[in-house]
């Protein structure tokens, strides 16, 4: 990279004196800046052929993201762009021929082999972490990569500890003016300032959101002056589309960051001459004049009127320039658009890692009780602790999981430990660092967990119920469960997620006995482990931990603390594997396909079948996500009779999809219709009455199993 002037570009601006930077830094700074715009125009042309397939230019943001490129570190700092950060990315060194292979579809493009749209950016050695789609949630990943960068440097026993971080990295993160309004973008900013992290922040005000100016989408239409308040964070305003004050505006927030004084944001002012997209037509909603207005602020022009007024180039240089760009890009484009594309049979490769098999037989490790039976909160309990005490890299974090956030009182007080305390003691045992408290925000928890992942953690985290998961659903299901696919396996985010879920608690209501599993069933890309008893919680839980996917760990609140599903610790070695039905009751008439809380009411009512005459066997799933196609199959060809019973409402419950299946591949084998057995289509009611009614209960699995055999 370039050197700086001795001399304080901010305090020549601020004097109104040119800023005393290299020749060949500038030309070096044009050159990318004109490197990004013939790009992009470009793929505009590739698109009107019909060679790529999607076109969204970085056009009018060149100067401030050459910028942030000149002073941000390759491969040594950490980046989550957005969409119009061609120009940052090529600074940091992705090659034109790398960017049009993205655009191209093809197998090799190193962002993510044909999966993602263009532009955006990935790229695993440079540090670029692979961009999603949704507006604004990126903003949370750079704030655990922060984290995770600070974190790496203060638990004990991490074995890369040195290797893998920098004391002065950063983590930069960008977005549109538009994308400000985004309420990751407001729960990231909270955290980044709370914890004083090295997040930089560079919001790319271009005016507009497609076609939603700034003044609708922020209050007084200035997000920096909103911001004004955030304790620790930097503020900078630029001109982003006038590199010398890009170049002093990035200098300046880089260096704070740096210094680990805390965030800093650049507010820079930018253009937006192309549209929003290939899609858009901004002549529906911008006057010519508005057009007119931005096309003067053009920052190729500007730069180049630059360059002549300093004498760093002459109108020939500038063309001899301009002509060596244009031949570099037609060639990258050439090359890219013949590259092989991907060949349609790897089409599903890597919703999942392709090395760690949860469901394989390493993960089938006996189990060797220790001690008297005890309840599944215990045998959670038991499991996150011998499991942090195995990996330094586990760390846990959610609302109300630490024993206490004071840790000055810790010695005065029992402690917390989880609402119901499933997390209790871990705070104690292995400090604030590893087991800590998060603001109320769902999407805040899940977010962080992803960027702590890519850097190499284990989050661990909770979300305290179910019925509370939705506002981290957008990074559920848009990022943690495809940073792997969208990525071609260049990045992965393993975690675990535990949820408490579930109803049956007399007196829950609607918002505290939710168990629409089904839902996340429908996220490829993330596991589904649901188990019924002490044990099985125990084992899958640490195949949840050792795992290298996103999991979700679905803890029932009824199930915590029942006797009947109590069980010996099967010590710290058990792993369960995933995708392995238990057979809880063998029968030869009806099978029941189901699992969690159901599980026990199934065989209650099997054992008054018993009575009846009818062998009923009862089939645990303990994971939906692999799912145990080949026991369910195998049991149906075996009775001939099967219902699938589950808490979850009916309608587009799991049980739809194993009916279906069944129905499809088992259809000869089957004596009757598949039954189910589930919730009424309706909330869960608070009165215990109503609540009876809702949920299904023996009498009505009683009912199903005599409607099905008699059939
Ligand atoms: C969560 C989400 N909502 C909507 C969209 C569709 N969308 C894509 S870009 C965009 C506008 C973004 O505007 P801004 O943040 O100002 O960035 P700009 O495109 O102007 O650089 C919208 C609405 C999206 N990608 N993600
Ligand atoms: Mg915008």
């Amino acid at each position: 990279m370039q050197t700086t002037t001795a001399q304080d570009p901010a305090r020549d601006v601020q004097a109104g004196r040119p800023i005393d930077l290299p020749h060949e830094t500038l030309l070096w700074a044009y050159r990318i800046m004109y490197l990004s715009r013939k790009m992009d125009d470009k793929e505009i042309q590739l698109r009107n052929q019909s060679q790529i397939h999607f076109q969204i230019s970085g056009a009018g943001h060149e100067a401030i993201l050459t910028a942030a490129g000149r002073h941000l570190r390759a491969g040594y700092d950490w980046f989550f762009p957005y969409y119009r950060d061609r120009a940052l990315c090529l600074a940091l060194g992705v090659t034109p021929y790398e960017m049009f292979l993205q655009a191209a579809g093809a197998a090799d493009d190193p962002a993510s082999r044909g999966r993602q749209m263009p532009s955006h950016w990935g790229h695993r050695d440079l540090h670029i972490v692979s961009q999603g789609s949704p507006t604004g949630s990126q903003c949370l990943h750079a704030v655990g990569c922060a984290e995770a960068g600070l974190l790496r440097g203060r638990l004990p026993g991490l074995a890369d500890r040195e290797a893998g971080r920098r004391d002065d990295e950063v983590s930069y993160v960008s977005l549109g003016d538009g994308t400000t309004s985004e309420g990751e973008f407001w729960e990231s900013l909270n955290t980044a300032c709370n914890l004083r992290l090295p997040v930089v922040y560079l919001v790319e005000d271009n005016g507009w959101a497609i076609s939603v100016p700034v003044e609708v989408q922020t209050a007084g239409g200035s997000i920096s002056a909103l911001l004004r308040s955030f304790p620790g964070l930097l503020l900078v305003s630029a001109d982003g589309t006038d590199y010398l004050d890009s170049d002093r505006a990035m200098r300046e927030a880089l260096a704070y960051a740096r210094a680990r004084k805390g965030p800093a944001l650049v507010h820079a002012q930018v253009i937006r001459p192309y549209s929003h997209s290939l899609s858009d037509d901004e002549r529906l909603y911008k006057t010519e004049a508005e057009r007119d207005a931005e096309r003067r602020r053009d920052p190729l022009a500007r730069m180049a009127a630059l360059l002549l007024s300093r004498g760093a180039a002459t109108e020939e240089s500038l063309d001899v320039l301009r002509a060596s760009v244009a031949r570099e890009v037609d060639d990258a484009a050439k090359r890219a658009i013949a590259a092989a594309k991907p060949a349609p049979e790897t089409a599903a490769l890597w919703v999942f890692s392709p090395d760690v098999d949860p469901s394989s037989d390493a993960f089938d490790t006996p189990a060797r009780p220790e001690g008297r039976p005890d309840t599944m909160v215990a045998a959670i309990n038991r499991t996150l602790k011998d499991e942090m005490a195995r990996d330094p890299r586990i760390v846990v974090f959610g609302q109300d999981v630490a024993d206490c956030s004071r840790e000055r009182s810790l010695d005065e007080v029992q402690g917390k430990g989880g609402v119901f305390k499933v997390t209790h003691g871990l705070q104690r045992q292995f400090g604030s660092d590893r087991v800590f408290n998060t603001p109320l925000a769902e999407a805040n928890i899940v977010g962080r967990a992803v960027g702590m992942a890519v850097r190499g953690l284990k989050p661990v985290v909770e979300i305290q119920f179910f019925d509370y998961i939705w506002p981290a659903m957008q990074q559920l299901r848009n990022e943690a469960s495809m940073l792997r696919y969208r990525s071609g396996n260049a990045w992965s985010c393993p975690m675990v997620v535990r949820v408490p879920i579930g109803g049956y608690l007399r007196g829950g209501a609607p918002y505290h006995s939710q168990s629409g599993v089904s839902i996340f069933a429908h996220c490829p890309g993330i596991r589904l482990v649901f188990p019924s008893n002490a044990a099985d919680a125990a084992g899958l839980l640490r195949t949840a931990i050792r795992c290298d996917d996103p999991v979700m760990f679905l803890e029932h609140k009824h199930l915590y603390r029942q006797t009947y599903n109590k069980g010996e610790y099967p010590g710290p070695d058990c792993t369960i594997p995933f995708g392995r039905a238990a057979v809880r009751r063998e029968g030869r008439d009806v099978v029941i396909v189901t699992w969690g809380a159901l599980v026990q009411r199934s065989i209650l009512a099997a054992q008054q079948a018993e009575k009846e005459g009818l062998s009923v066997a009862v089939l645990d799933l303990r994971t939906l996500a692999p799912c145990d196609w080949d026991a369910i199959g195998a049991w149906v060809a075996r009775t001939s009779r099967v219902i699938v019973a589950h808490e979850d409402q009916l309608t587009c419950g799991f049980g739809a999809e194993i009916a279906a299946r069944i129905a499809q591949e088992h259809f000869h084998d089957l004596d009757a219709p598949v039954r189910r057995v589930a919730a009424l289509d309706t909330p869960v009611a608070y009165s215990p009455i109503l609540e009876e009614a809702i949920l299904p209960g023996p009498a009505g699995l009683l009912q199903a199993i005599r409607e099905t055999a008699e059939y």
